[in-house]
């Protein structure tokens, strides 16, 4: 029986039952089979959730550039490593090697210790979807330096929070970007931010669009010139398994954004063993992960899980709308994708265009859909299912979070049988528990309740940078001696668990628990419905009413709207019940959503509940313009 790489349910079922009786021994052996350590660790593991203290592989020594790089040369040197593809089609698709990704790794790491970046420093890197962008955090990692990425689609406000916050006396960027028919100006981004950040005293400047740029003196250089007069050989930084490896922000439902901390060996053993697992990686696949290096599931399935198997990720700088919307599956066609992972806003924007967009491309070579971000409905899942997939491909449902580091729950393809919206069971080593409102475990199947974890994986982060107080507070501190994940689930008769969305999504009506994800997914059933948000408003009798609002597909732009609204309501009683009939219905063009694509509620249940004097920081949006748009036209 191989621990590392499962290939059945009950092969599943043996080492999840082996990966909780004893964690320690497990990890262990992972560890040492499948990874390069310059020391062995003193213990597996220490920690007690209380401080909280976690500690995986204490005492060893490694560097995960050696692991991610170094180790495949000898047997794949003239692999892909990185496959690029540009924004433009038009423009030649880039295959970095693994031979060729050292070098180019080891020649930044050269320059930014020249730059006198030392083990230890915040490097923050705000870079397009290009080969930089890979290759930088790596050259921070092969020298110790801890990388912040900021998504280069933040504004100068957020970029300069997130600065400021780490203290980074670096920061790594380009002179613009590309995205879709549109160019950004990065560099002015970058500028304008750096009017509050007095501790940046480095600007390392990549050439992508060719604009013309401002280069403060003393302050900005380009990269291109260093790179050329640097050495290509780095030696790797030895670490030990608990230096932080990278910062990652993400926002909060109040307040700061919360710089997540991330060490070194556990966070490789655990994206390395669930990118195997999940997506059932094997040598000759190619495989894409279209989320950007700005998130958490570009950091662990773009670059760490991926290279630190040998693999040969995919690495995508534009759009799915752009030239047109076959665009993902022109790319799955050419290069034979083999796993295909992205988020469900995604599919659920392609699949409101025609279908043509699917059917003109060769998608023979998918073995393996995934889905990450937020609760997949069922419209979207067979809509997936059936054009994508070719109802060949199991669809992967992974339900994880930048504090997690890695995949908790999901299926293993060709094991684990998949059910719509459904993550359905944990990853090996994994521990859920289900607690009501008064702290107490709920045990057995069929129940729902806060989703927790009562057992440390490996790839769990750390602390939030500079502000451990908050990291218990926010993790430790609503259910004594777990982890809350702040997420609602179910689990089902077999014991599947289903995602029902943030706890804060819960709307209590008439004293009755309503899950958003459900009633959403009731709305979105209707043909004329494209996209749908429920929030709860302040209501006199039943405490709370539901309140609606509504992106319709094209084809219901022209119907008459009290009938649909009559409709809606109607779907949603025949899913659910009467008790989750929207009191209200509003018909919007869009909705407010995060960079990462998730909506923000916030905003909306403000609107529903009329208390839009302070809606909070709404820079951070995709689509800030929307919010007005909504608000002119809120009932
Ligand atoms: C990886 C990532 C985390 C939150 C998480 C949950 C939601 C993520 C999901 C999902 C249902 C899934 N979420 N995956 N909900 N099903 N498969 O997205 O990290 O950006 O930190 O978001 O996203 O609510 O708590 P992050």
């Amino acid at each position: 029986m191989s621990n590392y790489h499962i290939k059945h349910l009950e092969e599943y079922f043996q080492v999840y039952r082996k990966s909780v009786r004893n964690p320690e021994g497990f990890w262990e052996e992972v560890a040492e089979e499948h990874f390069v350590w310059r020391k062995k660790w003193n213990s597996v593991l220490d920690w007690d959730f209380s401080k909280p203290e976690i500690k995986w592989f204490d005492g060893a020594q490694l560097n995960i550039t050696d692991n991610c790089i170094d180790r495949h040369l000898r047997i794949r040197g003239d692999k892909t490593a990185i496959l690029f593809e540009p924004n433009n089609p038009d423009e030649e698709a880039q295959h970095i090697t693994y031979r060729q990704l050292h070098e180019r790794v080891c020649r930044f790491a050269n320059v930014l210790k020249d730059q006198g970046v030392r083990k230890g420093d915040r490097v923050v890197i705000y870079l397009p979807m290009i080969p930089e962008l890979a290759v930088s955090l790596l050259a921070c990692a092969r020298i110790g330096a801890i990388h912040s990425v900021v998504f280069a689609g933040f504004s100068s406000t957020a970029l300069a929070t997130r600065i400021n916050d780490c203290e980074a006396k670096m920061v790594l960027t380009s002179d613009g970007s590309y995205r879709g028919a549109k160019t950004i100006d990065l560099k002015g981004i970058v500028d304008e931010a750096l009017t509050q950040c007095p501790g940046v005293e480095t600007v390392l400047v990549t050439e992508r669009t060719g604009a013309k740029i401002h280069m403060e003196k003393g302050r900005d250089k380009w990269l291109a010139p260093l790179l050329e007069k640097a050495y290509s050989d780095c030696v790797p930084e030895i670490m030990e398994a608990e230096d932080p490896l990278f910062i990652l922000y993400t926002s909060g439902s109040t307040g700061r954004p919360k710089g997540m901390m991330h060490t070194t060996g556990g966070y490789m053993v655990y994206t390395a063993y669930t990118f195997k697992n999940v997506f059932q990686y094997r040598e000759e696949d190619v495989y894409w992960c279209t989320a950007d290096i700005g998130w958490i599931t570009g950091h662990s399935y773009i670059v760490y899980g991926p290279l630190a198997n040998g693999a040969t990720t995919v690495m995508f700088e534009g759009v799915p709308s752009y030239p047109d919307f076959g665009r993902f599956w022109e790319i799955v066609q050419k290069h034979k994708v083999t796993q295909f992972y992205t988020a469900p806003t995604a599919i659920r924007a392609l699949a409101k265009e025609n279908l043509d967009f699917v059917t003109e491309y060769d998608l023979s070579s998918l073995k393996v859909l995934g889905t990450v971000g937020e609760p997949i409905n069922e419209e979207a899942w067979h809509w997936y299912n059936d054009h994508v997939g070719e109802k060949k491909c199991p669809i992967v449902d992974t339900w994880w979070q930048t504090e997690t580091g890695g995949v908790l729950i999901s299926p293993i393809p060709f094991s684990t049988p998949t059910k719509p919206t459904y993550a359905t069971l944990p990853m090996p080593g994994v521990q859920p528990a289900l607690m009501d409102e008064h702290g107490k475990e709920i045990k057995g199947n069929q129940v729902d309740g806060r989703l927790c974890i009562k057992f440390p994986w490996p790839s769990i982060a750390r602390s939030i940078w500079g502000d451990h107080q908050r990291y218990k507070d926010t993790y430790f501190s609503a259910f004594e001696g777990k982890y809350f994940t702040g997420d609602g689930a179910l689990r089902d008769e077999v014991g599947y668990y289903r995602i029902t969305g943030r706890v804060d999504d819960v709307i209590i009506v008439s004293g009755h628990n309503l899950g958003t994800a459900p009633i959403e997914d009731a709305i979105n059933e209707h043909p004329a419905v494209a996209e749908s948000a429920i929030v709860g408003f302040p209501h006199d009798i039943k405490g709370n009413a539901l309140y609606g609002y509504v992106i319709l597909k094209e084809t219901g732009e022209s119907r008459d709207r009290d009938n649909l609204k009559k409709e809606i309501n109607q779907m949603i009683t025949e899913h659910i019940g009467p008790i989750a009939k929207l009191d209200k219905i509003q018909f919007v063009p869009g909705l407010p959503k995060t960079r990462s694509g998730k909506i923000m509620r916030r905003i909306l249940r403000k609107i529903a509940s009329k208390d839009t004097g302070n809606l909070g920081d709404i820079s951070t949006l995709l689509n800030p313009e929307v919010v007005e748009k909504i608000m002119d036209e809120a009932l």
